[in-house]
């Protein structure tokens, strides 16, 4: 049997959708959402987007026809929701899905899983295909688009070449394999222009982003004989600079620019006061393990979790987990 058979069963038996990603959604998430929904509708399906947060403006060019809905109110959700069923891509786990978890999941007639996470949870309900080893869910879509023998036009081309460069890093992360070029290779071919992605994805920061970036890295600290980086935004320095969230999220790839740094730790506080943790490792250090135990997820390498303690608290144990590698 094909791999992918359960995904294309689902996504063949289906007629209405709700398409969701993470919350706080990147270049995979808001990729994938756009090329699946083109790809269904193309094919006579109805399916709508809904995501617990905006779509951060360097990814504006995939939504120019605002196909990407943010769940705000019940009053949103469609009369027929419970004829539909909810798609869920580039996550597996249903408490990373935002007020979608509660306003849309319990309506639903079904779900359906479609990534490339780590699963540490066995509390999946309904039906998934998580393929561990793919660079991005947009390079799982791209295949069950062809196996579905479903045209891939210049839109979904594009959405799809974003959230793989997004995932892999500009094809440097660990999970780039062959595949995940031959696929950029047919994307390119499709039309899409690799300067213009790499363009809105990395030289489109506002000053603001800079002026956060120069407060964020002032509070380096390095532990470990320099192997573990830790970066801390605080609140203020977002309403300082006047930037956004969403735009501190590459910050923690900086000390991995460091020889010797090998784990970056990135503690975000958000507007709300909500504290998250984001880590990135080079290597052999695993650091979905530590994401695990406050209840987060994510890769080996790059993993993060919602902070339920302070930062000093969750700091020392990051630390103590860590120690193993280095002593
Ligand atoms: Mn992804």
């Amino acid at each position: 049997m094909n791999e992918l058979q359960p995904a294309i069963d689902f996504l063949t038996r289906t007629d209405r959708f709700i398409i969701t990603a993470h919350e706080t959604p990147d270049g995979d998430a808001i990729g994938s959402e756009c090329a699946m929904l083109r790809a269904l509708r193309s094919i006579g399906k109805d399916a709508l987007i809904l995501n617990a947060d905006p779509t951060p403006a360097k990814f504006a060019y995939l939504d120019a026809d605002r196909i990407v809905g943010v769940l705000v109110s019940k009053g949103q959700l469609p009369d027929d929701i419970q004829e539909r069923s909810l798609l869920m891509l580039d996550t597996n786990d249903v408490h990373n899905i935002g007020q979608i978890a509660t306003l849309v999941l319990p309506r639903v007639r079904e779900h359906f899983i479609i990534d490339h996470h780590e699963r540490d949870r066995d509390d999946l309900l309904g039906g998934n295909f998580i393929q561990k080893r793919a660079s991005s869910t947009c390079e799982i879509l791209y295949q069950l688009l062809r196996e579905m023998n479903v045209p891939i036009d210049f839109p979904i081309a594009q959405a799809l070449y974003t959230g793989i460069v997004y995932d892999t890093g500009c094809f440097i992360y660990p999970k780039t394999t062959a595949l995940t070029f031959e696929i950029a290779r047919d994307l390119v071919a499709a039309g899409v222009e690799p300067n213009f992605v790499y363009a809105r994805l990395y030289e489109s920061n506002s000053i603001s982003a800079l002026m956060l970036q120069s407060r964020v890295l002032a509070t380096l600290e390095l532990q470990y004989s320099n192997h573990v980086s830790l970066l801390t935004m605080r609140r203020e320095m977002i309403l300082d600079s006047g930037a956004s969230y969403e735009e501190a999220d590459q910050l923690i790839n900086i000390p991995l620019k460091s020889e010797d740094v090998r784990v970056s730790v990135f503690f975000k506080e958000n507007l709300e006061g909500l504290l998250r943790c984001s880590m990135r490792s080079k290597g052999n250090i695993n650091v979905a393990e530590i994401a695990q135990r406050f209840e987060g997820g994510g890769h080996k390498t790059a993993a993060g979790f919602k902070c339920r303690e302070s930062i000093e608290a969750t700091r020392t144990i990051i630390l103590n987990d860590l120690r193993k590698y280095f002593s």
